[in-house]
């Protein structure tokens, strides 16, 4: 559904040329030290000179035997924490045999079916030593029951775990996407994790309140900071509706923010963000130092990694790395730079590792505690961003918190106004990215990607789930899952019910269904915004060039040009679908954006039932080698061969040459301006009509 443009705010914040004492005059903080409240300089006194940040690269794909070797060897080459990545199914709770999930199983991470699973994942890793970060949201009942079942017959109980899990569903319907539950439900199973944790995992982060996923979407930084902290804050009033006592809880919340290019501007979000924590948390009535305390992880971009000349993302992930460790964070992960195309290599992800060990290890930059202290500007800006994201922060209370906002769609919005604009901005070339839209490097040639085959990992794991369901006693495991389903309806903690089960052997799907039987699975509805690209472009010739053939198409078909951009599979990153609906819609093209996680067939009746010309499918996460001939195969079966089919988003060129034979008309990679497609699109649709 388009919707209108909402009111902007003010997200940048203009550097002066020069700065001076005066600038900070006022400021009630410059005398701060690291280690004392407000924070602002770090959570710990010492800050890297005792401890550096955690190495934690974010790691996981195909199965859990090859993501464990991947694992081992990480560690041994120098990374210091797992960060695990689940694969889509997992996340979306769809065991691996589940018929909508045929193109995404051990694609993007790894395929979790079982506690068997989790148990091979980290055969050999001692789990009360080395702390283990989970990015699950959706599913984090199953997954998380599945870590606890797995270290508790490697003999670590729960009481020895350290690590993380992501567990913040908020942003997932802001903008992640792999939500499963309604959100009432969704918080629930939030808080119930906290309490868990709270009696029986001292050493461990069950909540990692995410801001990286919206920068990803579009959000500017104080965008992101407003927004994560703002999440923070209903987790913990969650938190305390259901009973617990703040500093039972507080000190072991975590942050993740996302460090893109603006270099001073990231540095100044984490001291920002670590002054506004502080604050907040005094507001609820916090009163042990470590409930104060904002600890964050951070990584850097993959929206700023370019598929153009890559070897230039080598230096954008360094610059952005040092805007982490400049800012104090506990944790970081630095992005390979293939990872613009794909899974990264091993060598790829070595130089990433290394990137973070040389800053380490080769520099004096963890000799010094929050070295930009006392830069006029670096305080004035921090100062400046921590305004700008209390005024936000307002405003949504005004509007009655953050669940109000979320479902009137404001979030939403403001994200994705801003990302419409930025795309603008980069179709114009006003905002420049080195080696996509100026000085290009001619005739590159193709980077080799990490190849994961996705038929392969998904049979492997079949047999496995074929086995495991032979070896379990099956009514204990249902006894498990009524008990499951009757805990959802009733008072009692949910993530001890999912233990149960995933102790007996029940599988991630089995649980995650149990639940669905009484909260049903959430389905949102996908809308995009109008009149901000165009309004960005509406000077540039060749938009205008491009409006004006649209314009003379429309008058010979009688209707606009009309486009089904469609996301298939489990893959939720819509970011690219977004934009391309908002600027191609502004163009003049009739767009309808479809919703997230649809089959091949199910695009096709929309399709169909919609009369469109064409059908763009947006593939970020590698699925398209499957969902695509499946996307072909039923056109043709449902006789609607004329309708056009183009493919964007993240493909390895060396797969062009098999969607091209699969039938596609045309293939848009990163970097395509929007301008560009639509000219190619249009080029289709009018050779569509004469045939
Ligand atoms: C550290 N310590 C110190 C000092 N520094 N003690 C004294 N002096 C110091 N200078 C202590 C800490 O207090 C802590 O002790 C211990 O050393 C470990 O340090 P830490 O700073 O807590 O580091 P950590 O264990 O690595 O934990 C960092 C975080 C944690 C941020 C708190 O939540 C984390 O690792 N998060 C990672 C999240 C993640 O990987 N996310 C992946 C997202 P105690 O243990 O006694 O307190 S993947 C993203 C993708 C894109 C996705 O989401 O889709």
């Amino acid at each position: 559904m388009p919707v209108e443009e909402s009111p902007r705010y003010h997200y940048d914040f203009p550097l002066k040329a020069v700065y001076s004492r005066e600038d900070i005059t006022s400021f009630p903080y410059v005398d701060a030290l690291p280690g004392m409240p407000p924070y602002i300089r770090g959570p710990n006194a010492t800050m890297y000179t005792v401890k550096p940040w955690t190495i934690r690269q974010y790691a996981g794909f195909s199965t859990s035997q090859e993501s464990n070797a991947f694992y081992r060897k990480a560690l041994a080459g120098g990374m210091q924490g797992i960060s695990v990545a689940f694969d889509l199914a997992t996340h979306r709770g769809y065991d691996s045999d589940h018929p909508r999930v045929e193109g995404d199983v051990g694609k993007a991470g790894v395929a979790i079916d079982s506690a068997e699973d989790m148990k091979a994942l980290f055969e050999g890793i001692p789990l009360d030593q080395v702390s283990v970060s989970m990015t699950m949201n959706g599913a984090v009942l199953p997954v998380m029951a599945a870590y606890i079942v797995a270290a508790e017959e490697s003999g670590v109980a729960p009481e020895q775990l350290k690590g993380t899990l992501q567990n913040d569903i908020l942003k997932e319907f802001m903008v992640r996407n792999t939500y499963i539950y309604p959100p009432a439900p969704s918080m629930r199973i939030v808080t119930d994790i906290l309490a868990y944790a709270a009696e029986r995992m001292p050493k461990f982060n069950a909540l990692s309140i995410s801001g990286y996923h919206m920068q990803e979407a579009g959000a500017p930084d104080v965008l992101e900071l407003a927004l994560t902290l703002a999440n923070g804050k209903a987790y913990v009033q969650a938190a305390l509706d259901r009973g617990l006592k703040i500093d039972e809880f507080a000190g072991r919340l975590s942050f993740f923010f996302g460090m893109g290019m603006q270099f001073y501007a990231n540095i100044a979000k984490l001291r920002a963000a670590r002054l506004l924590w502080c604050q907040i948390m005094q507001s609820f009535g916090a009163a042990k130092p470590n409930s104060l305390l904002l600890r964050t992880h951070c990584q850097t971009s993959g929206w700023s990694l370019t598929e153009q000349d890559p070897l230039n993302n080598v230096v954008r992930t360094t610059i952005e790395a040092m805007a982490a460790v400049f800012g104090g964070t506990q944790s970081l992960h630095t992005n390979a730079f293939d990872e613009a195309m794909g899974l990264p290599t091993d060598n790829s992800a070595r130089l990433a590792r290394n990137t973070q060990l040389i800053l380490q290890e080769e520099t004096a930059i963890c000799d010094v505690a929050d070295p930009w202290a006392g830069s006029y500007m670096m305080e004035t800006l921090t100062m400046e961003m921590a305004e700008g994201a209390r005024n936000i922060m307002n405003d949504i209370s005004a509007m009655g918190g953050m669940l109000v906002a979320l479902e009137s769609g404001w979030v939403k919005r403001q994200i994705e106004h801003c990302s419409a604009i930025t795309q603008a901005q980069i179709d114009s070339g006003r905002k420049v990215i080195v080696g996509v839209n100026k000085y290009q490097l001619p005739g590159e040639r193709p980077l080799e990607v990490r190849f994961i085959d996705n038929s392969k990992v998904r049979a492997q794991q079949i047999t496995r789930l074929a086995s495991l369901r032979r070896q379990r006693n099956d009514t204990q495991v249902a006894h498990a899952l009524a008990a499951l389903t009757r805990c959802a309806g009733s008072d009692g903690n949910l993530l001890a019910a999912a233990v149960d089960a995933m102790r007996l052997r029940a599988t991630v799907g089995e649980v995650t269904a149990a639940l669905e039987q009484v909260w049903g699975r959430y389905q949102a509805e996908p809308q995009f915004v109008t009149h901000v690209y165009g309004e960005e472009l509406r000077h540039d010739p060749q938009w205008q060039r491009v409006t004006a053939q649209i314009g003379a198409l429309t008058r010979r078909l009688g209707q606009r040009p009309k486009l089904l951009i469609a996301k298939m599979g489990q893959d939720g990153h819509d970011r690219g679908a977004k934009v391309v609906a908002a600027g191609l819609h502004d163009m003049g093209f009739d767009v309808v954006l479809g919703a997230l996680f649809q089959t091949p067939e199910e695009v096709v009746q929309q399709a169909g039932a919609s009369h469109c010309h064409a059908i763009g499918v947006s593939s970020l996460v590698a699925g398209h080698k499957t969902l695509v001939p499946a996307l072909m195969t039923a056109l043709a079966a449902a006789g609607k061969e004329e309708i056009t089919v183009f493919v964007g988003g993240v493909l390895p060129v060396a797969d062009y040459p098999f969607l091209f034979d699969c039938g596609v008309a045309d293939i848009f990679g990163p970097g395509t301006t929007l301008l560009t497609c639509a000219d190619r699109i249009l080029e289709h649709i009018e050779r569509q009509q004469v045939s």
